[in-house]
């Protein structure tokens, strides 16, 4: 029997984080949660490269050339969309979720969602490092355990 499981290494692995600077109190916690993760992992700083962009909406271009660029193995993307605070919450979320999947199956490099979505900015903050836990690490756990996953994968056949 064959069963494959990725590894809590990030050790000589290159992570490209992408974070969105709108509701950045809350983004700049999960930024630290997950750059806190990959650190615990074994990564270097050498080998993490960080992007700010305007808001959740822009995550997926960006995370999209970067996966393009070949620079890193992984990409963590966070973000912070507060319902309370927009009155086109569903676009926002439902566009970044939507994107940032497409980026993970049309480039193949793990691409993984860390975006806080949240009715008020109460449960926003619970998210980041309060009650519930830092999604910023969750995040980039996920990331550390899919590169490694992904590395001891069969290659995919040539059509
Ligand atoms: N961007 C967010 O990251 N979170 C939000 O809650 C949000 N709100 O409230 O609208 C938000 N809007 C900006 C959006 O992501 C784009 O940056 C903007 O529309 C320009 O394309």
């Amino acid at each position: 029997m064959k069963v494959r499981k990725g590894y809590l290494n990030a050790s000589g692995r290159k992570f490209a984080i992408v974070v969105s600077r709108f509701n950045q109190f809350i983004t700049q916690k999960l930024l630290e949660g997950a750059l806190d993760c990959l650190h615990r992992h074994g990564a270097k700083d050498d080998d993490l490269e960080v992007t700010w962009v305007p808001g959740a909406f822009e995550i997926p271009y960006l995370a999209k050339r970067i996966a393009e660029s070949g620079s890193c193995d992984g990409i963590v993307c966070l973000g912070a969309v507060i319902r309370g605070a927009t009155p086109h919450f569903d676009f926002v979320a439902n566009e970044v979720a939507k994107g940032v999947a497409r980026v993970a199956l049309e480039t193949g490099i793990p691409t993984v969602y860390g975006v806080v979505t949240a009715d008020n900015i109460e449960q926003a903050v619970e998210r980041a490092g309060a009650k519930v836990g830092n999604r910023g690490f969750d995040a980039a756990l996920a990331t550390i355990e899919l590169v490694d996953l992904y590395r001891n994968l069969p290659r995919a056949k040539k059509s």
